[in-house]
């Protein structure tokens, strides 16, 4: 059984990290997918390998994609025996380091599904970093195993 805490949204931290822009970081989005969940969810789960390939450590400000009204970084930590989803709203990408988003560990979490995802769906999600620059990572249905 897991939990989705909610935390709130970022908006105003977003806007101030955005302004205090870094430049020189890239980031590399690959092997990105999505779980297939019934088609009665209103959630769905996106994982994702995103490497910083530049010398300083970047930050996803915000999230979303045409697919979900609102897209979330979702942490798993046991909590009392069990796991549970907690929001990290700027996650830190560090410099020169893999962050690998997986099942029963951080992901992107999609909220508010427009519609269902079929297995082979292609789903675009953007991210956009305090660097400025914008990732557009698209995200391929798996059946879950
Ligand atoms: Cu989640």
């Amino acid at each position: 059984m897991t939990v989705c805490v909610n935390r709130g949204r970022g908006w105003i931290a977003s806007l101030l990290l955005v302004l205090s822009a870094n430049a020189s970081a890239a980031i590399l989005a690959e092997q990105a997918w999505i779980r297939e969940v019934p088609p009665q969810s209103p959630v769905a789960a996106a994982f994702v390998a995103l490497t910083n390939t530049g010398k300083s450590a970047d930050h996803i400000v915000a999230m979303a994609s045409p697919m979900a009204g609102r897209v979330e970084w979702h942490d798993m930590r046991h909590e009392h025996g069990r796991m549970e989803m907690t929001q990290r709203l700027r996650p830190e990408l560090p410099a020169g380091i893999t962050t690998q988003l997986a099942p029963m560990a951080s992901h992107l979490m999609l909220l508010e599904l427009k519609q269902p995802l079929r297995v082979g769906m292609k789903v675009p999600i953007f991210l956009t970093l305090a660097s400025g620059k914008k990732l557009r990572v698209t995200a391929i249905v798996r059946a879950s195993d």
